[in-house]
């Protein structure tokens, strides 16, 4: 049922109001035709002038608004191709073919994505690479969760992390003697090497490479070497990064090819104090909150550093590395505590903290966060009368405040009836995979209680996580990543 009409009944109207507002709603449908197209035409815009990211997400906003038109699912996967990533243009247009299974334009792209997949491109994956280069052992913990620390007899460790396919190797160096301690990486290392289990996955996902294929790629130094562990293999560098896989004579590689990506920034040890700038953000809206005032208390010390956030909810703090707690108040929001780490191995980094405005006494909310990937996950309450979505976003007992497309959050849902059974979803709208190692939290903030933060736990492929149950105020933790049915069909339940 769509929302206008659950409305309507709710309310009881009379024949007549009934059709002055069918008037209202048929005004609003060529309205948001209008709106559409104008979506369209600011996210071609952004395309002609190279801002790819900000043109995928005008293109999703407007396939939101008009879920059965098919030029949005056609232009957002010219938006994916254009930045490499084939596999979400052939997923954009999948979801295309669910909500327009006749659409002849639609099949064709779709048989042309895969022809182009079958033969598929070479590409690196710079974010996984950046990735790499910037992530923490810490949080590696705090995010996917470690696996198993092996020490390896050279006194390197090696160490396997929650949904990523590859041993990460922690040494220490002459510039970063502290990367390792007894038996395990320090907090704030960097891996030094990482072995991929298929370095195919790294490299645009089909099942071998030519060398010829190789040096069609923007690589630097490519050659066939001799390497101690592998016999034959290739080596290059990629901007900041080395590789060396294992190959047949003629530098031919494959998925099972053995191969080392040395980490450039791992063996360098910023000196000094670490510049932490970053944002608080409204919850409700991802607008910066000004005036908020954050003070970093060092973990095992008394060292205090205080400073407040300018108009635009800016902040920055020079910083030693190590473990601090957070706490961050500003007028008319609840207090926040956050734990970070302050790393050594960059001399910038950046740390944002989310803000939940206060709330009325039979209210309640939950916020969303998570990492770069996957880049949509969808918050979705339901209850027996009543299912709360970026497709449907409204209701009197609830609504979703702020939807967020491109990784991080925050996704904030507001509860206004307290008094109700409810349960509280996330789901991984694109089908990307790879929820267990998304560090998704949800913070549930209830009337005159501490807030609570649940990490998603557990391990499982399913693109739904039930994260909690709510029942007339009472919270019960569910953190299960499993297949939910959200009883919906993206097609028909889509909102006008
Ligand atoms: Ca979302």
């Amino acid at each position: 049922m769509k929302s206008g009409a659950k409305r309507l009944i709710a309310a009881g109207t009379t024949i007549a109001t009934l059709f002055i507002v069918a008037a209202v709603i048929m005004g609003l449908q060529t309205k948001s035709m209008a709106a559409y197209g104008m979506k369209i035409a600011e996210a071609d815009t952004l395309i002609e002038q190279e801002e790819y990211n900000d043109a995928i997400l005008k293109y999703k906003e407007a396939i939101d608004d008009k879920p059965k038109e098919e030029e949005g699912y056609l232009k957002l996967s010219i938006a994916y191709e254009m930045v490499d990533r084939i596999d979400y243009a052939i997923t954009t247009i999948e979801m295309g073919l669910e909500a327009i299974p006749d659409s002849e334009r639609l099949k064709e792209r779709y048989a042309e994505l895969n022809q182009g997949k079958v033969q598929n491109e070479l590409a690196i994956s710079s974010d996984v690479l950046d990735s790499l280069a910037s992530k923490s052992y810490y949080d590696y913990g705090k995010t996917n969760g470690i696996e198993k620390v092996k020490p390896l007899s050279n006194g390197e460790i090696s160490v396997r992390v929650k949904g990523l396919n590859a041993d990460l190797i922690y040494k220490n160096t002459s510039k970063n003697p502290n990367a390792v301690e007894g038996n395990a990486p320090t907090s704030d290392s960097l891996p030094a090497e990482v072995r991929f289990d298929n370095i195919m996955s790294l490299l645009g996902g089909s099942k071998s490479a030519r060398y010829d294929d190789i040096k069609n790629l923007e690589v630097e130094g490519l050659k066939i070497v001799d390497y101690q562990e592998f016999g034959s293999a290739v080596s290059f560098g990629y901007g900041l990064y080395s590789f060396i896989i294992q190959s047949d004579e003629d530098g031919n590689i494959s998925s099972a090819s053995k191969n080392i990506v040395y980490i450039p920034s791992a063996t360098n040890q910023a000196s000094g104090d670490t510049k932490v700038k970053g944002k608080v953000i409204n919850a409700i809206n991802g607008d910066g909150v000004g005036k908020a005032k954050l003070v970093f208390k060092k973990s095992g010390s008394s060292d205090t550093f205080v400073t407040k956030t300018d108009s635009k909810g800016e902040y920055s703090a020079e910083l030693d590395k190590g473990e601090y707690t957070v706490e961050c108040t500003a007028e008319g929001f609840i207090d926040e505590v956050k734990t970070v780490y302050v790393p050594t191995y960059t001399s910038e980094w950046s740390c944002e903290i989310v803000m939940s405005p206060e709330m009325g006494d039979n209210e309640a909310r939950i916020v969303l966060k998570w990492g770069s990937s996957p880049a949509d996950l969808d918050s979705h309450l339901l209850w027996n009368s009543g299912h709360v979505w970026f497709g449907d976003k409204y209701s009197a007992d609830a609504e979703l405040d702020y939807d967020d497309r491109d990784g991080y959050g925050p996704e904030t849902t507001t509860i206004h009836n307290l008094k109700g059974n409810y349960t509280f979803v996330v789901h991984d709208y694109l089908q990307e995979g790879g929820l267990a190692a998304s560090g998704a939290e949800v913070t549930v903030y209830l009337p005159g209680e501490e807030p609570v933060t649940i990490s998603i736990g557990g391990s499982g492929d399913a693109y739904t996580w039930e994260v909690f149950t709510l029942k007339d105020g009472k919270l019960k933790i569910i953190n299960d990543i499993k297949e939910y049915d959200l009883g919906l069909n993206f097609d028909s339940d889509w909102d006008l």
